[in-house]
C-alpha cells in the first residue's frame, strides 16, 4: 500500500498485492481446474477446513450424532484453501462461491447441495428437528443471532483479522477501525449474555454454535493472537459462555475435524468414522510412521 494512494479510473488486478492468501484471491469466480470431489458412504458429505466457518458444521454434526441422530453420519473431506482446492470443478459444482464449508446430503433424491455455513446449520437443524427452538418467538430469536453472526463476522475475520494478522504491513487506520467494531460486537454479546445463559435464551442452539466458532474462540484467545490487544478477558459474560461451550465433548471433537494446524493431537485431517478421533489424529499417524 502506498502513501496517498489515489485510485485509477478503472480498477485493474494487481497480482502482486502481497499478504496472506494473495496467491488464491482472484477477481473472477469459477473453477481453475478439473477435479471431481471424493465421495464416501455416509449420508452427509462435508467438504471443509477447520476455520471458524468450517468448525461450525463439524460441531453441529458431532452434536447431532451424540443426540442419537444416526442419519447425521458424515464423511469430512479436507479442502486446502491455501492450495486452491476450493476452485476445483467438483467443489465449484456444490458451491459456486468457492468457499468452505459445503455439504452434500446423499440421503435425498436428488442429492441436496448446501453452502454458506448459516444455511448448512439451518438445513441440519430443520432436517433433524434439533438445536433450533420450536416455538416461533424463541426460534426467531435464534435466527436473529444466527444472522447477526453471518453479518458481523466478516468485520472480525475479513476486517480485523486480515489487517491485524495477515496484511503485508500493520496499518493503523484499518486496524483501529476494525478493532473498534469488533470490541463493539463483543460488547453486544456481553450485554446480551448478562441476562441470557445462551444466545436464544436458556437452550443451546445453532446460534451458539455459530457465534462460539468466531467470538467464543476469540474470547478464548485462539484467534489472531489478539486476546491482549482486544482485552477479551474483560467481557466476563462472553468468557463464561465461551468456557461452558468449550467444555462440551462434541465441541472438542468438532474442532479437530479437517484441522491442519496446531497441536498434532487436535488435528484429524479427514473424518470418516467416529473411531477416527481415537486412531487417526496426526499424533497417532506420526507414531505409526516412526
Ligand atoms: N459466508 C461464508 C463464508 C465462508 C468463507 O469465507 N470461507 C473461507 C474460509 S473461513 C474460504 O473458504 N476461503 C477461501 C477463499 O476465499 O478462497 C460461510 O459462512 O460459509
Amino acid at each position: 500500500m502506498t502513501e496517498n494512494y489515489s485510485p485509477p479510473k478503472v480498477w485493474t488486478w494487481d497480482n502482486e498485492s502481497g499478504g496472506h492468501f494473495a496467491n488464491v484471491n482472484r477477481p473472477i469466480s469459477g473453477a481453475t481446474h478439473e477435479k471431481e470431489l471424493s465421495v464416501g458412504k455416509h449420508p452427509l458429505q462435508l467438504y471443509s477446513l477447520a476455520t471458524p466457518n468450517g468448525m461450525k458444521i463439524t460441531i453441529m454434526l458431532e452434536e447431532l450424532l451424540a443426540m442419537g441422530h444416526d442419519e447425521a453420519e458424515y464423511d469430512a473431506w479436507l479442502i486446502r484453501i491455501g492450495d486452491g482446492d476450493q476452485f476445483s470443478s467438483g467443489f465449484v459444482g456444490i458451491n459456486p462461491n468457492s468457499k468452505i464449508p459445503a455439504l452434500i446430503d446423499q440421503s435425498t433424491k436428488p442429492h441436496t447441495r448446501v453452502f454458506e455455513s448459516g444455511a448448512i446449520l439451518m438445513y441440519l437443524a430443520e432436517k433433524f428437528g434439533a438445536l433450533i427452538p420450536t416455538d416461533h418467538a424463541t426460534r426467531t430469536e435464534c435466527l436473529n443471532w444466527l444472522f447477526w453472526q453471518m453479518g458481523s463476522a466478516p468485520y472480525l475475520g475479513g476486517g480485523f483479522g486480515h489487517f491485524y494478522a495477515y496484511a503485508p504491513e500493520k496499518w493503523e487506520y484499518p486496524i483501529n477501525r476494525f478493532a473498534m467494531e469488533v470490541k463493539r460486537q463483543l460488547d453486544v454479546l456481553d450485554k446480551h449474555l448478562e441476562n441470557n445463559k445462551m444466545m436464544a435464551g436458556k437452550e443451546y442452539s445453532i446460534a451458539d454454535i455459530a457465534i462460539w466458532a468466531w467470538y467464543g474462540q476469540l474470547a478464548l484467545g485462539r484467534q489472531y493472537e489478539a486476546a491482549e490487544f482486544l482485552d477479551v478477558k474483560s467481557y466476563n459474560n462472553v468468557q463464561e459462555w465461551a468456557h461452558n461451550i468449550d467444555a462440551r465433548p462434541e465441541v472438542q471433537r468438532g474442532r479437530k475435524v479437517n484441522k491442519i494446524t496446531g497441536d498434532l493431537e487436535m488435528q484429524l485431517h479427514e473424518r470418516h468414522h467416529s473411531s477416527d478421533f481415537e486412531t487417526k489424529t496426526q499424533d497417532k499417524r506420526h507414531k505409526e510412521n516412526e
